[in-house]
């Protein structure tokens, strides 16, 4: 089983959709193991999009991640990274298809709902950016 981390981004909170998020996502089969609410600050934020920092957009997704609250999970599952990067949908809602978060609840590149860890090892490192281990449950709860 996989851990990866989500996170519920500003636009969709302001949008009301967190529920349609977490209930995707918990039905294919996925188990919520931490979950907060937070305000990710320029620090935190620097830190989970480090690898994108010498990108053109960098500065604004900063500013975005940064602009409202967030719930921040932990998703416990098989193949938790890819069912959740397969879930969400590409990065641009405009080429997600249907059925899939982006592809259905729309936004654009820059405020497009969802993050995922793209990978075992990112999710690892993420997770452990907004979650100390005695904040993560054991799924068989
Ligand atoms: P993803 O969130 O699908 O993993 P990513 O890791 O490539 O996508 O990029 C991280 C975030 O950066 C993405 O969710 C939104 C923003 N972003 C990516 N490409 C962008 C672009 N071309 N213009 C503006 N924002 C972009
Ligand atoms: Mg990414």
């Amino acid at each position: 089983m996989e851990r990866s981390l989500v996170l519920i981004k500003p636009d969709a909170m302001r949008r009301g959709l967190a529920g349609e998020i977490i209930s995707r996502l918990e039905s294919k089969g996925l188990k919520i193991v931490a979950m907060k609410m937070l305000r990710m600050d320029n620090a935190l934020a620097q830190r989970h999009y480090a690898v994108h920092k010498n990108k053109p957009f960098f500065d604004e997704l900063v500013d975005f991640i940064t602009s409202g609250p967030i719930i921040a999970m932990v998703l416990q599952g098989d193949n938790a990274v890819k069912v959740i990067r397969q879930t969400m949908g590409e990065t641009d809602p405009a080429k997600a298809p249907p059925g899939t978060i982006r592809g259905d609840l729309g936004g654009d590149v820059s405020h497009n709902l969802i993050h995922g860890s793209d990978s075992l090892e990112s999710a690892e490192n993420e997770v452990a950016l907004f979650f100390s281990a005695k904040e993560i449950f054991a799924p068989d709860y």
